[in-house]
């Protein structure tokens, strides 16, 4: 206690944050997008590591997550939120900047964006990036012929779209640019953009985003273990 007889060694946290765990495998590409909107608004959470790649693994989070996708964003009183976008709007609620803002119309427009990065642009990369570690008899061609169809035609409209506006709905980073930034991580390398240059410069001003570098950062130790196992 002191002169006043408060006691000393209490401490009172009057607004306390909501604690967030986040199951989540820093290569994922829909577990990047999360990252990047939690690094922006720098907010503290709990990490669950999950590599869906390990059998074991795989079971015990279906017992967390019957559909047994990540990422996963559990609050303190074990409430679940799924599905990254989902999980971006929870976390609009929790902090600032918010990842979709404006009025009605430019709110749409920024899940517009997001569906589309996610469809056309995340999952045909993710289809390139499995069938290209398979042995080439085994690939199947439709299938890549498809997702590359998807991820120029993305290009083209990106490469337009970029020719006005810093980031994908405009001058404001937003939940669009979270998930073009996940997609892009593995198209540089599967799809490369470099004949589209205003997409080419979109990137570097990802790049230059410490959220990004940090998710790129995290990520290495596990790109470079894929890469090894890959090439063996
Ligand atoms: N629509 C979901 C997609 C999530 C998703 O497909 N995650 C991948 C990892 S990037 C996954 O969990 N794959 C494991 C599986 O499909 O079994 C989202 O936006 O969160």
């Amino acid at each position: 206690m002191d002169a006043s007889g408060a006691s000393t060694n209490t401490t009172i946290n009057f607004f306390r944050e909501t604690l967030v765990k986040l199951y989540y495998f820093p290569l994922s590409t829909y577990s990047q997008k999360v990252l990047i909107a939690l690094y922006e608004k720098a907010i503290e959470f709990e990490s669950e590591i999950t590599n869906l790649i390990d059998a074991h693994a795989r079971e015990k989070y279906r017992n967390v997550y019957p559909m047994g996708k990540i990422p996963l964003l559990m609050d303190d009183n074990e409430y679940m939120v799924p599905e990254s976008s989902i999980i971006i709007e929870y976390l609009d609620q929790l902090k600032a900047p918010k990842m979709i803002f404006g009025d009605a119309t430019q709110q749409r427009q920024i899940r517009f964006k997001d569906r589309i990065y996610d469809l056309y642009l995340a999952e045909p990369v993710t289809t390139l990036l499995f069938q290209n570690m398979k042995p080439e008899d085994n690939r199947d061609a439709e299938r890549i012929d498809t997702a590359r169809r998807r991820i120029n035609t993305m290009y083209m409209f990106m490469d337009q779209e970029l020719a006005q506006q810093r980031f994908s709905n405009g001058s404001e980073f937003s939940m669009s640019d979270c998930a073009a930034a996940a997609g892009l991580f593995y198209a540089r390398r599967e799809a490369p953009f470099d004949d589209y240059p205003n997409v080419c410069r979109y990137w570097e001003r990802l790049l230059a985003k410490p959220s990004v570098q940090r998710v790129h950062e995290e990520a290495e130790p596990y790109l470079a273990e894929l890469t090894k196992r890959t090439a063996a």
